[in-house]
């Protein structure tokens, strides 16, 4: 099982993180890994701190002559942005962690907590799950996102309109993860207007695996199922508000003869469509996955929101610190980080395998095995 948790405050001096059960012999490739944080660092309407941060990786443990041990696996990465003020936040930000998590940890203000539900901490989680998606590599599973609408601007091209793996590379070279640039002026339009406006917004995302084996989950027990792994990870990313498999909210409004995804063999068994995303019955059934999230609107909202204040109880405006006005392609490839990181720790457990020669052999196995029956 892979097991990971990370460390640090957003303007510590750093942030740490420990990956555990990750295969001997995997080639550590920290290029990859340094540039998965890049793309996670890009976006249009990301704060100055951005322009700050250099995300590389520094290895403490876990990994010998570029490959892994079977060790744990401890990273690190320095903060260069610590050199903001840090008021305490008595005049909490509604949607932000301040107000609650200063009642529940009795804390005087805000600050102890916002600094840890700030969403640098997404940084490492990248890092680590880098990790995984090199793992995925090596067996050809491939993780793609893209942006499918910020604010109420949504783009056309999406997996149900026939997306192709092609404009889903192209996601990687727009500012703001578009799989299809024409789109992009009208929306990079609008983040402008809103940061003029001293207000943010949110957007959706749409996260894709392909060449998924069949049979990662479980129908067997509720917490065993793959879908409600995908959607639990996916969720607890800083500002998720929802999740969706497959067509998701739309699954309710189509009748059952149209819904299902109809079964065809040719040479293997396939379906027509997808609309489960690739999930039936908690276990995958070798089509991509599917996911689909929506990200809030960052609560840091320059203009301010009414608000009280908690040392004399009166009303008063939000308190302002440095923030993002949009960070929905960022969130993206964060997105894309924890479903590598449930795929793969889905694989081990149908595998098993402490190191990956052995793993590539049962992963080919079990890939004839469900070819021939
Ligand atoms: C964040 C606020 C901003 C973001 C930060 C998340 O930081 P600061 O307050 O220092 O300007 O830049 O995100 C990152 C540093 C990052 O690496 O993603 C927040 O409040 O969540």
């Amino acid at each position: 099982m892979i097991r990971f948790l990370t460390s640090g405050e957003s303007h510590g001096e750093r942030l740490i993180g420990i990956i555990d059960g990750i295969p001997a012999n995997l080639q550590f490739d920290i290029q990859f890994i340094n540039n998965e944080l890049k793309r996670r660092q890009m976006g249009f309407g990301r704060s100055e701190r951005m322009g700050i941060e250099r995300d590389e990786i520094q290895v403490i443990s876990g990994v010998s002559n570029g490959k892994t041990t079977g060790n744990p696996i401890s990273i690190s990465l320095k903060n260069r942005g610590t050199n903001i003020e840090t008021p305490e936040v008595i005049r909490p930000r509604p949607g932000h962690g301040d107000l609650v998590g200063a009642l529940k940890y009795n804390q005087v203000g805000g600050r102890n907590i916002l600094e840890r539900a700030s969403a640098r901490e997404t940084a490492m989680r990248v890092a680590l799950a880098s990790i995984c998606k090199l793992f995925l590599r090596e067996l050809d599973i491939e993780i793609y996102s893209h942006v499918i609408g910020i604010g109420d601007k949504r783009v056309k091209l999406d997996y149900y309109s026939g997306i192709k793996t092609e404009d889903l590379k192209r996601a990687d070279s727009s500012e703001i993860r578009l799989a299809n640039s024409e789109d992009e002026k009208e929306i990079i339009k609008e983040i402008k207007n809103v940061i003029k406006e001293g207000d943010s917004l949110g957007g959706k995302i749409e996260i894709i695996g392909k060449n998924i084996p069949v049979g990662l989950g479980s129908h067997s027990n509720w917490d065993d199922k793959l879908d409600g792994k995908i959607a639990g990870s996916i969720m607890s990313i800083q500002g998720i508000k929802s999740v969706e498999i497959g067509l998701g909210l739309g699954s309710g409004e189509i009748k059952g003869s149209k819904f299902q995804d109809e079964i065809i063999y040719d040479g293997g068994y396939r379906r027509k469509t997808n609309h489960s995303g690739g999930i039936e019955a908690g276990i995958s059934n070798g089509e991509d996955i599917v996911v689909r999230a929506a990200m809030k609107p960052i609560p840091t909202i320059r203009k301010g929101l009414k608000t009280v204040n908690m040392e004399t109880k009166e009303e008063s405006i939000s308190q302002f610190e440095r923030s993002d006005a949009c960070a929905v392609p960022s969130a993206s490839i964060v997105c894309e980080s924890m479903l590598s990181y449930v795929l793969a720790n889905e694989i081990l457990k149908l595998l098993g395998g402490d190191y990956m020669e052995v793993i590539k052999d049962r992963y080919k196995r079990h890939k004839k095995y469900i070819e021939e029956r």
